[in-house]
């Protein structure tokens, strides 16, 4: 697992997570940044599948993206955390990780889902992270790399601190 900043429509990985909407027709956030990096022919391939539940993640080709498949997951709204946030938050993670081992994905890039738009407070969605992944690799051979994208310096910054934590107090997660 490893943190990089920056636009995660730029990374060369196998498979890049979208935090979508129910509808999967785009939106805002990276939503749209992936949706325009990828070009109409996503969008048409959204369409055919109908939406997405809370908590559940698609599949679709790349387009015209380097990553060769996108995992368009459904992140939670944050109401008052307790609304079931957090497990909807770690079930993105845990379906977009079994998606793309289904598809054979060696490298896998996450956005920090549901902390822009849907205001999922940034610590606790970081800890669900980075605590999911660390679990789901620990007991399956793929995806061998996990890179969390951060946008800005505040959510770099987080992920960095959480994955020390990880490496220095490991039975705690
Ligand atoms: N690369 C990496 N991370 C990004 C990028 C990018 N190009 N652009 C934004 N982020 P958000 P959500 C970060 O709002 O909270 C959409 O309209 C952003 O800074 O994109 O799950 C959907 O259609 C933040 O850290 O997703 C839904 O309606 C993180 O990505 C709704 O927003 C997630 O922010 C989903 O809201």
């Amino acid at each position: 697992m490893t943190v990089v900043e920056g636009d995660i429509t730029r990374l060369t990985v196998d498979a890049i997570v979208n935090a979508a909407n129910g509808s999967l027709l785009g939106g805002g956030g990276v939503d749209g940044a992936i949706h325009r990096a990828a070009g109409p022919e996503l969008l048409a391939e959204c369409r055919a599948l109908g939406g997405c539940p809370t908590g559940e993640a698609r599949l679709t080709r790349g387009h015209k993206l380097a990553a060769k498949w996108v995992i368009h997951t459904v992140g939670p709204v944050w109401r008052d955390g307790r609304a079931g946030e957090a497990e909807a938050l770690e079930s993105c993670y845990r379906r977009s990780l079994a998606l793309a081992r289904e598809a054979g994905a060696r490298s896998v890039a996450f956005p920090a889902i549901s902390t822009g738009i849907y205001g999922y407070p940034l610590e606790p969605a970081t800890q669900i992270a980075v605590a999911t992944v660390k679990a789901d690799l620990e007991v399956h051979a793929q995806p061998e790399r996990v890179v969390f994208v951060a946008f800005d310096r505040r959510t770099a910054t987080v992920y960095r601190q959480a994955l020390a934590a990880l490496d220095r107090d490991p039975a705690k997660t």
